[in-house]
């Protein structure tokens, strides 16, 4: 999947690189290569990985967590929890990914040979503390494991023996909270501790300390943050949570989480946290970050983008496209394109989104502006399209006991808001993500209008939500919109699923 939202216009490419709920990135290269992992929380397949060759276009290749004795989340396990941001390394000619599940095993290692997978089984690190481990090899061929907090210990990678206690390395800038998603890097002279503070709100940044040692001590950089859109109107926030990269000239890029917020005060952004890119300089042995914006200078290399996604899934392979996610598994029983050739089959378990354990099949919302559009079948069964956030927050269009109903799960607050006969046979439901002009301080970010297509395709609208309630400001957590379709009782089928961007 080619997720580059624009192509390049002239002399500027689009940021985010990686639109949608693509948090936490990591990035590795090997040769001509770049290949980057994300976080992936409560969904199934976990750790989203992504190749280019300009780090500006990113076709997702694979998921490295995609069998249950890798990635295990329990059916009642939280929204926002499961899989914490990842690090991909490429080291001794093989990739390596370190990760957390905090609804389950904890650390976790992983190797492959081909980044797109197969991955190893697991490697347990009980000796690893808390979350955002990252991997660095020094030139005596040791692996130090530095965490958040900023701790470090050093590890045998074959095994996942910890070799000595862990030791506190770095607490970040005083006053800062969160010191998280530590990088350790050998550039030239010094070793580099590249972290994110202030938290992953707006308060967002991220800073960098240098030692002459893997281990320390280290020196803060004077200018921390290094990068910030704190207190500021920039269109692109939160940002921080980043990891460096030399370009295929051999000048250093940052990869970093940004939000797009929408609407009034505070701003709402609803697609979660996406992938930026950014150059660095070098000055006087410190990075220095440049132009950060959603258009933003090309790089000085060819670009090289992939094939688009195309707009359908027409669910006619046997195996469902890496973009596709689902909650905690993906039973082979409740998910299938092989019971009823060309479609997508659901099987129900739980009865509505709320229920965690909802069989559900859905794709990041990656623009801000788009149209999805799914035929489904519930002679069988129930079943729709919903926008997902969480269990607590999620708009449904369902078709159910002969009627098409839209659903609003906002909290505490639940309600059926329109409904009508379902028409006879397969019927075409669409969703739409409507941005709003911003007209007064309380104007929401979007507006999600919801309804069904008649044999004719004329659009015939049941409901037009507010946005912000779906949005990570209002649901709380660490992911975006999921648009998806789900069974909620029987078994449901499914002839294709349209995502259609529409803007940025
Ligand atoms: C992640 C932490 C963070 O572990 O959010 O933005 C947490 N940074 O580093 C979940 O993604």
């Amino acid at each position: 999947m080619r997720v580059s939202s624009m192509p390049e216009t002239g002399t500027t490419v689009s940021n985010p690189v990686i639109p949608g709920f693509y948090p936490d990135p990591s990035i590795c290269r090997a040769g001509e290569d770049y290949y980057l992992a994300c976080s992936s929380f409560e969904y199934f397949p976990g750790v989203p990985i992504l190749h280019s060759r300009d780090l500006v276009h990113w076709t997702q290749i694979g998921n490295a967590l995609d069998r249950p004795s890798q990635l295990r989340l329990p059916l009642d396990s939280p929204s926002s929890g499961g899989i914490y941001a990842p690090t991909l390394r490429h080291h001794d000619g093989r990739f390596w990914l370190i990760v957390t599940n905090v609804s389950s095993d904890g650390n976790l290692l992983f190797t492959a040979t081909d980044p797109a997978g197969p991955w190893s089984e697991p490697i347990k690190l009980p000796g690893v503390p808390g979350i955002d481990p990252d991997l660095a090899w020094d030139g005596e061929g040791n692996c130090w494991c530095t965490v958040a907090g900023v701790g470090q210990v050093r590890l045998d990678p074959h095994t996942g023996e910890t070799l000595g206690p862990d030791r506190r390395i770095w607490s970040g800038t005083p006053g800062a909270k969160a010191p998280e998603a530590p990088h350790l890097y050998r550039i030239g002279d010094y070793w580099y501790l590249l972290i994110a503070e202030g938290g992953t709100e707006r308060c967002h940044g991220v800073s960098i300390a240098r030692g002459r040692t893997p281990d320390g001590p280290f020196e803060p950089c004077p200018a921390n943050p290094i990068l910030t859109h704190r207190g500021t109107e920039h269109p692109i926030q939160n940002t921080g949570h980043a990891d460096l990269v030399q370009g295929p000239d051999g000048s250093w890029w940052m990869v970093l989480l940004g939000v797009r917020p929408g609407g009034g005060t505070p701003g709402w952004h609803v697609l979660g946290r996406e992938t930026f890119l950014a150059p660095v300089d070098w000055v006087d042995g410190w990075p220095v970050v440049g132009e950060l914006s959603l258009e933003a200078p090309a790089p000085p290399w060819p670009l090289q983008p992939g094939a688009a996604t195309p707009v359908r899934d027409d669910f006619d392979l046997s195996e469902l496209a890496p973009h596709w996610l689902s909650l905690r598994d993906r039973p082979a029983e409740a998910c299938t394109t092989k019971e009823r050739p060309g479609w997508l089959t659901l099987g129900a378990r739980g009865a509505s989104l709320d229920d965690t354990d909802v069989t559900f099949v859905g794709r990041r919302q990656q623009h801000l502006s788009c149209r999805v559009r799914t035929l489904i079948d519930t002679a069988a069964g129930s079943g729709g399209l919903a926008v997902r956030l969480d269990e607590q927050h999620h708009y449904d269009i369902e078709a159910v006991d002969g009627e098409v109903r839209v659903r609003a799960r906002i909290g505490p607050l639940d309600s059926v808001v329109a409904s009508r006969p379902t028409p006879s046979g397969p019927v075409a439901l669409r969703v739409e993500a409507v941005p709003l002009p911003v007209t007064d301080a309380r104007t929401g970010p979007d507006t999600i209008v919801m309804g069904i297509e008649e044999q004719d395709g004329t659009f015939v609208e049941l409901a037009s939500l507010d946005g912000r309630y779906l949005s990570t400001e209002v649901a709380g957590g660490f992911t975006g919109r999921v648009i998806g379709m789900f069974a909620s009782a029987g078994s449901v089928h499914f002839d294709w699923y349209d995502y259609e961007p529409l803007g940025r």
